[in-house]
């Protein structure tokens, strides 16, 4: 392409092509062009909002030369690429993290400064890209940035919501959601208006025979939406692979104004395509591990799904290969049942426009997708009902029936004395109305299905695929057990830390390969290393209780046991049991004399974590937390002994301050729930310990740390299934502890009992199915062990020196790796040296 331009035009091409800052005086010359021009503002009116948005397009410009160059090398190699297919990235702040990953925020820091700027103020003006819930979307997040580092060519794919998950206010203790404009100034992402996709819903399926005599399926008369591609770029850590995200709006098919209904004076009806049109990407849904089946929902994954396949068969079909090559070229990873109905798609496009035989069709899906499975939790394994799929997707319906046919007379063929099996497996379940089984379907049109831990990867096997385990053998099914980017969660929230290791090992090369860490270990009695490392943990703490003063206007002290729950609220995580486990301290405190008081390990408890808006139970949980927390605050007597603080709108950029500060971080899941977790992960590495129950990467964290590392408690995921049986034939006895933390809340000493009645309800009448009474005693008495380890604190750095160096394996650096080998089968593509490009 380059030979057809003639050199004098490629000359003043070259000598005028943007170049990267490296110094501190091109950086700011870069952000005072930005403040002055793009943005219009002077020296003079150059508040901290305005010396982000200088900074961070300075950045953009930069992070876009090694974009443009990275996309370019990858079309010319014209090797495998990876697609991540996920409804959610919780990418939280871009900026501190592109000026880590391209290695330039001491020259940033150096510049701001002359200019008059902190570095922190600034970067803290950024608002989170918040589009994702919890753990799903993170670890998607992560995947990119590994994706990115190892230089995979890869691409990630989702919706670019107009607000991401809400925000999470707390009124009189109760959890109010607020939306989230996180739009209103987004330098990261890049509107391309030429890349634009018209995705079809709603219509009829003609069919008819061509002149060979094959059978034609036209989808015809629905109605079009328009899905305009938003580009962010993806910087990997100290390379110049730059990868994309892409992310679709929704808009009218005709624009955003039908000139013909305006100059017929439907005025109003000239505008009302475009907001149904845009209402598809307008919002994230906020439930996490947590579905039902509402209508857009649906609409949201096919309009995703399809743009997206779009893109990849158009980017495919340039190269001019013969369709088995496709999975040669191409590997779609789809994060949970989110996107499974990109393979009905697939399928489509390949029979109904390429005119592919089914069969040939059929094997190309299988061989381009994955399927990782995220939970076991029934109510979260999606299911839409036949008659709304007909309504919305008549053609992609008709595919399903296709596939769950050839499906069934497969295993019909193989198994034919198990005639249950059939209902059992069918993707269609035989309810009123019928439901698509979108988990079976995912399964049945992969290669590979994956769980995130090994114990849970175990127990896809046992529970819920049991029988596609018998039907495709065990082969099919893997593990990967989910990971972490050391780049934020260590280097980026915990500089310091990350500064005193580098220095240990010479260099930051373990956050490339982290399994470097072990060589810490050999400093776990240098008394020089135990002091630094003790002193960061203090000053990380102290940064927490000044942020807790100045948000929650909580005073605590950083000697205290910092003691931390913050992920998503829900009855299987059991926050509830902590928030009882915490009522219980506190009447133990109460009873004590002051002498025996004073023997006391301080403790601050700390929550944070949002409840899905419909969720009542999660938000009564966030409610008792808040009045347990009024009422203890308050009380002279206990004082610093102990304190409850409710952290509010717990997101990526809070994580980044709260995980770095705890000594014991709580992951107490009924033992079988979680399916992986992973910030756990996340605070081993900033030097904390677990309480936590058997369960997810718990399990493997106790295999690397070692079982005096940790602290586990509770019933197994083996036992759970039984106790349950028990309670529901009536063999229940409410733990005695328990039953005196219920008596307070009745007492009324936290407000109106009433309000927190279904709460203890759900375990004293209603089988406590969580199984909060049957740990209660195995967490108190864990609970009592870590108040003692902790006054031993020599012992206790020692604990948390060795489990840092032992957390290597846990990188999502490592999954990519897994994921490359085992599920996509996809090599690395290096990015040429600097001069050499
Ligand atoms: O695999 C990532 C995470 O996904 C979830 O958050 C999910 O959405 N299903 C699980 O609940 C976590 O255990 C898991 O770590």
């Amino acid at each position: 392409v380059e030979a057809s331009i003639p050199e004098p035009q490629r000359a003043a091409w070259k000598k005028y092509s943007a170049k990267e800052f490296t110094t501190p005086d091109e950086f700011e010359q870069a952000v005072v062009k930005h403040i002055e021009t793009t943005l219009a503002r002077s020296l003079f009116n150059c508040d901290e909002a305005a010396a982000y948005s200088g900074t961070a397009l300075a950045f953009r410009d930069r992070l876009v030369i090694e974009w443009n160059r990275t996309q370019q090398q990858q079309t010319l190699a014209d090797q495998k690429r990876v697609y991540y297919l996920s409804l959610e990235f919780l990418m939280g702040r871009a900026l501190d993290n592109a000026m880590l990953n391209v290695g330039m925020k001491d020259v940033a820091r150096k510049g701001l400064s002359e200019l008059g700027f902190r570095m922190e103020d600034i970067v803290s003006q950024e608002r989170d890209a918040a589009l994702g819930n919890g753990g799903l979307g993170r670890l998607a997040a992560c995947f990119l940035d590994s994706l990115a580092t190892l230089n995979y060519p890869a691409w990630g794919y989702a919706l670019r919501y107009k607000y991401g998950i809400f925000r999470q206010e707390i009124i009189d203790g109760y959890q109010v959601e607020v939306p989230d404009y996180w739009l209103d100034f987004n330098p990261w992402e890049f509107p391309r208006h030429d890349v634009t996709v018209d995705v079809q819903f709603y219509g009829n399926v003609r069919k008819y025979m061509d002149e060979s005599g094959k059978q034609v399926s036209v989808w015809e008369n629905g109605e079009i939406v328009t899905a305009v591609a938003y580009d962010a770029p993806v910087p990997g850590y100290g390379t110049r692979t730059t990868n994309n995200l892409r992310l679709w709006s929704s808009k009218a098919s005709h624009g955003e104004f039908d000139f013909t209904k305006f100059n017929s004076g439907e005025y109003e009806a000239s505008v009302a395509d475009q907001q149904r049109a845009e209402t598809i990407s307008a919002v994230l849904y906020p439930n996490d591990s947590l579905e039902r089946g509402k209508e857009l929902r649906l609409k949201q994954q096919y309009f995703w799904c399809a743009a997206s396949l779009y893109d990849i068969v158009r980017r495919f079909k340039k190269s001019k290969k013969a369709w088995k090559d496709f999975p040669n070229q191409v590997a779609i990873q789809l994060n949970d049942t989110h996107p499974t109905l990109a393979i009905p798609e697939l399928q489509r496009i390949l029979i109904d426009q390429e005119g592919l035989e089914w069969d040939e069709a059929w094997s190309i899906v299988q061989s381009t997708f994955g399927y990782t499975n995220h939970t076991v939790l029934p109510e979260a394994l999606e299911k839409w009902s036949v008659p709304l799929i007909q309504h919305l997707l008549p053609r992609h319906l008709q595919i399903i029936y296709d596939i769950n046919l050839n499906f069934l007379q497969y295993v019909e063929r193989n198994f034919p004395k198990e005639r249950d099996m059939l209902s059992r497996v069918s993707i269609i379940e035989e309810s009123n109305p019928k439901m698509v089984r979108m988990a079976y379907l995912a399964l049945i049109g992969s290669h590979k299905v994956n769980g995130v831990a090994e114990l849970h990867s175990d127990l896809i096997k046992t529970t819920i695929f049991k029988d596609f385990v018998k039907i495709y053998g065990p082969d099919k099914f893997t593990n990967v057990t989910n990971g972490i980017t050391p780049r934020r969660w260590l280097h980026q929230a915990n500089p310091r830390l990350s500064e005193l290791i580098a220095s240990k090992l010479g260099s930051y090369d373990y956050l490339r390969d982290l399994t470097l860490l072990h060589k810490i270990e050999a400093y776990v009695d240098d008394k020089e290393f135990r002091k630094a490392f003790q002193d960061i943990k203090y000053a990380n703490k102290a940064r927490l209780a000044a942020y807790t003063l100045e948000v929650q206007g909580i005073k605590v002290n950083p000697k205290a046991l910092f003691d931390i729950q913050v992920k998503r609220i829900h009855e299987y995580k059991r926050q509830q049991l902590n928030i009882f486990g915490v009522i219980h301290r506190y009447l133990e405190l109460k009873a004590m004399s002051p002498k025996d008081r004073n023997k006391v390990q301080p403790r601050v408890s700390f929550f944070g974590g949002k409840a899905a808006p419909g969720y009542w139970m999660a938000k009564t949980v966030i409610h008792l937390i808040n009045q347990v927390s009024k009422v203890i605050n308050a009380d002279k007597e206990i004082g610093d002994l102990l304190k409850v603080v409710f952290l509010e709108d717990y997101n990526v950029s809070k994580a980044e301050i709260i995980i770095p500060a705890s000594d014991i971080s709580e992951h107490i899941s009924t033992a079988g729930t979680e399916a992986s977790g992973t910030s756990n992960m996340k605070f081993v590495l900033n030097g904390g310990l677990v309480i936590g129950t058997c369960d997810g990467a718990n399990i493997e964290i106790t295999r690397e740390v070692g079982e005096d590392n940790i602290f586990l408690f509770g019933n197994l995921s083996e036992d759970v299934e039984d106790l349950r049986h028990q309670h529901f034939y009536g063999d229940f006895k409410l733990d005695p502890m328990l039953q005196k933390v219920f008596d307070t809340i009745k007492s009324g000493m936290f407000g109106d009992a009433g309000q927190f009645s279904a709460l203890v309800n759900s375990i004293v009448e209603h089988g406590d199915y969580y199984l909060v009474s049957d740990d209660f005693k195995s967490y108190i008495d864990t609970q009592k062990l870590i108040d003692e380890a902790y006054k031993d604190q020599e012992a206790w750095l020692t604990k948390t020196i060795t489990s840092v160096s032992r957390m290597g394996f846990f990188s999502s650096d490592r999954c990519i790796d897994e994921y490359a080998e085992m599920i996509w089968n996809v090599e690395p593509l290096t990015p040429p040296k600097q001069n050499g490009a």
